[in-house]
């Protein structure tokens, strides 16, 4: 097997960290897995190669990460604004995981982003990175950003040492962002590198647990009323779901319970394309994912003025749902057939 070079563009990180103390370490909004992840199994790496770090998330990452160890590590900046800025201030160096760019790290941070002279670093895998990094480890290719931090503590030297709680950070990036290691992103390293992670101690029925097994008896019962309403639009090969405002508000909705409903629709056999409409706050809102060639960004753009991937985007609506709905049933009768 070939070694490929993490960062063919530029440096090693180790170059670009010579002479240098602190290091305060990012990454995005809504932080996930590959966020949380990455943040962490870096973070160790270079305390371990005798870096002081900060590492922060913009706001709360779910409750079930506090299962795994090594959580403590992560700062979350909307509970300490101020002390964060004061340390990330005193860095010598900022790295960015996950993310390209830094509105991404939400508005006070991102602007203090914009605005601050500390130079910056970038481990990521989105489209179309910002310019503001004057290093980067950047690959589209890679299914994960832990992947790719795995290849810098490689190329480093840094790998070794590597305790069993960050290399199962990592495998959570890995597992996160393939969603389990099905997406067609997945690529024969990015199983080695799993496979490495568990020989280093990372424990996948933990994971598993921390991922997926979060969830509150108000999540699940939000997903039964949801379920209660689906269509299935045979011809169409589309599910659509729904949630009114009064039903989150009679099953005591939170911010992120209705995360991951979508994706459900495209589990019944046939089907291309999910969509999930809902009110919060008195906006309406919609989810898209499909399958394949359906182009659910172009759906988003033209229909509900959002946008995202060619297979998951997002939108809004003004009006009712039952409107937003006969809006898409109407376009696909006009532009699909199957
Ligand atoms: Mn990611």
């Amino acid at each position: 097997m070939t070694a490929v070079h993490p960062n063919p563009e530029g440096s090693g990180l180790s170059q670009w960290l010579q002479g240098v103390r602190r290091i305060g370490l990012l990454s995005h909004l809504n932080p996930d897995g590959d966020a949380v992840g990455s943040l962490i199994g870096l973070t160790t790496a270079l305390e371990m190669a005798h870096f002081e770090c900060i590492a922060v998330v913009p706001n709360a990452y779910p409750d079930s990460f506090r299962r795994l160890p090594g959580i403590e590590k992560i700062r979350v900046f909307d509970r300490e604004s101020e002390r964060v800025l004061a340390e990330l201030g005193t860095c010598d160096r900022l790295l960015t995981l996950d993310f390209n760019r830094l509105d991404r790290a939400g508005e006070r941070l991102g602007e203090w982003l914009e605005q601050s002279a500390i130079s910056k670093g970038m481990i990521d895998h989105h489209e179309q990175p910002a310019d503001y990094a004057a290093w980067r480890c950047w690959e589209t290719a890679s299914p994960s950003t832990c992947e790719l931090v795995w290849a810098c503590l490689k190329t480093e030297g840094w790998q070794e040492a590597l305790p069993a709680y960050a290399a199962q950070w990592l495998y959570v990036g890995m597992v996160t962002d393939t969603g389990s290691f099905r997406f067609p992103s997945v690529r024969p390293q990015t199983h080695r590198a799993a496979a490495e992670m568990l020989e280093r101690g990372a424990r996948p029925e933990i994971v598993h647990q921390a991922l997926f097994e979060g969830d509150s008896p108000r999540r699940l019962r939000l997903f039964g009323a949801a379920y209660r309403t689906f269509e299935v639009w045979e011809n169409h090969r589309t599910v659509v779901f729904r949630l009114e405002e009064s039903e989150l508000v009679e099953h005591g909705y939170e911010k992120g319970d209705t995360e991951g409903l979508v994706n459900m629709g495209l589990t019944i056999d046939g089907m291309e394309l999910s969509a999930f409409f809902v009110i919060r706050e008195g906006k309406g809102k919609v989810s898209l994912r499909s399958k394949g060639d359906r182009d659910v960004n172009a759906l988003a753009a033209a229909l509900y003025g959002g946008g995202g991937h060619r297979n998951a985007a997002g939108g809004h609506f003004d009006g009712s749902i039952d409107a937003a709905v006969a809006a898409l049933k109407g376009h696909l009768d006009q532009s699909f057939a199957p």
